[in-house]
């Protein structure tokens, strides 16, 4: 096993969305020595709400801000000593509608983040360390009738969205300013997540939100497309592993070696919640959509012992589906305002 980093103060950017918010939440019970300052633009997906509980503890700070502002991320790097770069635009769907915002956070965001880590922690950044956080979806797509086919670490990076190809640009930077200026700098790519406060366009909420309001779920193309489900609190506590034990310069795989196709999804959500097949709707599929997501996770278990422990499935799901059930409040608001427009744009019908 590596030698293991005990960092004292984490600048967290994009705390306040889905994965962000669980991870500042669980670092700060996991971690009781350890501060963190979260920095958000709170876009349309981030939201104050999915901190609410822990407003005003004492060893958390929120500044809203965006990771463009590199003047401001100085100021705040000067008593951190590691980043976790969640900041991003993150919907595939959104890309193809506009790809400008992902060019603006993904790209220039992690290059003024990586700069202004230069210029507070010396020419080689060493006195800190910078994650960043990416996604599986930078290699491509895998083919559904080769199950042995996995994304390693080095998989070549193919992306086929506007997103995708933002994110393996930022990591690329992040690999860029390692070999460069001997940076300390990781890189996780992960698969789909799923758990609470996951914002209703991703297909798990919005899918779940529908069927509460009575309404049918929007099925792409075949729903033959494979996806590989990780709950979030297991995304979380591998990143802290990689934080904390990862070597520098070094790309890290995470998955929950728990692939379903997107039909077998939304009938496991159907039976959970007591619905039939007459509620799926099926659609045009998306532009370029990816195959297959596939991720082989086992450098994370060799060199960190990492494992998801908390994604069985279908528990982890009706789990998940029980959160947005007893959290209405949430997603009701989540889903008024300018959500209705986004709604209607893509399905072209306005969401109750
Ligand atoms: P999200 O959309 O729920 O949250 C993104 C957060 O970043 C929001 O709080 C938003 O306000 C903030 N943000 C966006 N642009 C910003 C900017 N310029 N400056 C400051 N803050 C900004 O996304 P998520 O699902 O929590 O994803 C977080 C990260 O994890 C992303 O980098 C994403 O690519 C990656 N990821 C997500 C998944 C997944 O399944 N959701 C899987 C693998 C990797
Ligand atoms: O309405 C829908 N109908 C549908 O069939 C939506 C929104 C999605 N889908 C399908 C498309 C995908 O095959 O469900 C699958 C999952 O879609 P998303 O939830 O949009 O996730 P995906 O595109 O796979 O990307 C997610 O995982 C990787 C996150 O959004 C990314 O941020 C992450 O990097």
């Amino acid at each position: 096993m590596p030698e293991t980093r005990n960092f004292k103060h984490l600048l967290v950017t994009g705390g306040c969305g889905f994965i962000g918010s669980n991870f500042v939440r669980s670092v700060l019970e996991w971690r009781p020595g350890v501060r963190i300052t979260n920095l958000d633009a709170l876009t349309y997906s981030g939201n104050l709400e999915n901190l609410a509980d822990i407003e005003g503890h004492e060893r958390y700070t929120f500044i809203k801000g965006d990771i463009t502002d590199g003047g401001l991320v100085q100021t705040l790097l000067a008593d951190c000593d590691a980043v976790v770069n969640f900041a991003a635009e993150s919907h595939v769907d959104r890309s193809i509608q506009d790809a400008s915002p992902f060019i603006t956070s993904n790209v220039l965001g992690t290059q003024v983040l990586l700069q202004a880590c230069r210029n507070t922690w010396g020419d080689d950044g060493k006195a800190g360390r910078f994650l960043q956080v990416g996604t599986d979806e930078v290699y491509g797509s895998l083919p559904i009738d080769k199950p042995e086919e996995l994304f390693t670490e080095s998989t070549p990076l193919d992306p086929s969205s506007p997103y995708s190809a933002s994110k393996a640009a930022a990591d690329m930077l992040a690999m860029a300013f390692h070999r460069t200026f001997g940076m300390d700098v990781l890189v996780t790519r992960c698969s789909n997540n799923y758990g609470p406060y996951q914002f209703p366009e991703k297909v798990i909420p919005l899918f779940v939100t529908n069927l509460m309001q009575g309404e049918q779920v929007p099925l792409y193309g075949d729903g033959k497309n494979v996806r590989d489900w990780l709950h979030v609190v297991d995304h979380c506590e591998a990143i802290l592993s990689v934080l904390e034990g990862g070597r520098p310069g070094e790309v890290y795989n995470i998955g929950g070696n728990n692939e379903r196709s997107n039909l077998d999804l939304t009938h496991a959500i159907l039976d959970i919640m007591g619905k039939g097949k007459e509620m799926i709707r099926p659609v045009a599929d998306r532009l370029g959509h990816d195959r297959r997501y596939a991720i082989d996770a086992s450098k994370m278990k060799a060199e960190l012992g990492w494992q998801p422990t908390r994604s069985a499935w279908p528990k982890g799901l009706a789990d998940t589906i029980g959160w947005y059930q007893d959290n209405t409040e949430w997603w009701q608001r989540v889903r008024s305002g300018a959500y209705r427009d986004y709604y209607e744009k893509m399905y072209g019908a306005a969401s109750s």
